[in-house]
């Protein structure tokens, strides 16, 4: 019947609690704004923005609601294998717990700003197979480990869709697996901040994010 049918979620995810959203929220702009200044960044800017003119990158990107780390995306049920992974044990047993989420790196493209998410291999189980294969604008990512696409959005540039923070999260993987090492451009107090063409800017955090986060779902 109809109420079967709108049973599944938008999507199913790990929702970071409130206290720990503000600080990231906090971590995120500062970053955001010693990157604006920094010389690295404003020699590829034209790769950034198409022209040579300064951005305010905190304008730039455009919050996109809670902060969150998606694991399926079901689409109301929609969307392919959406009712097979709410029926899966892990994601029964699992649901309205809390997990440690693990944010290791954030990244700057033109299109996205995201906090990378190393899956512990507990929270592998709720991951699902082929997350990392369905993105046909990135076919090498289909051998990057599982998990590889975890991510936060942190915020996305006018006209662009959240689902592109994951996308571009293994863009940058897929090129660091093919060996490109990027350009090492500078030490931050946070860690290493690489560059890797095309405006893409990975920040290895020295010390992880340790984040709670509640796995649920969202229906909107
Ligand atoms: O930032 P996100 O991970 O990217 O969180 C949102 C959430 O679902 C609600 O839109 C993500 N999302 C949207 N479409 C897809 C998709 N086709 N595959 C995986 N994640 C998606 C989006």
């Amino acid at each position: 019947g109809p109420l079967e049918e709108v049973s599944l979620p938008l999507y199913f995810g790990w929702f970071l609690l409130s206290s720990i959203q503000d600080k990231i929220k906090c971590t995120s702009m500062d970053f955001l704004k010693t990157l604006d200044t920094l010389e690295a960044f404003k020699k590829h800017l034209i790769d950034f923005s198409g022209k040579a003119e300064e951005v305010d990158l905190e304008q730039y990107f455009q919050p996109t609601g809670i902060l969150h780390c998606t694991t399926k995306f079901c689409n109301y049920g929609k969307a392919e294998g959406a009712k097979e992974y709410a029926e899966k044990q892990a994601v029964k047993d699992s649901y309205g717990s809390l997990f440690d989420l693990s944010l290791s790196a954030l990244f700057v493209t033109p299109r996205t700003f995201g906090a990378r998410v190393s899956l512990t291999e507990e929270q592998l189980q709720l991951w699902p197979a082929d997350a990392e294969k369905q993105v046909e604008s990135v076919p090498a990512a289909a051998s990057l480990p599982l998990g590889s696409r975890a991510h936060v959005t942190l915020g996305c540039a006018e006209g662009v869709e959240p689902v592109q923070t994951g996308i571009d999260l293994l863009e940058i993987l897929t090129l660091q697996q093919e060996g490109q090492q990027g350009e090492q451009v500078e030490e931050m107090e946070l860690g290493t901040l690489t560059y890797y063409g095309t405006g893409k800017w990975l920040l290895n955090l020295r010390e992880p994010i340790s984040a709670p986060a509640c796995f649920s779902s969202f229906y909107g």
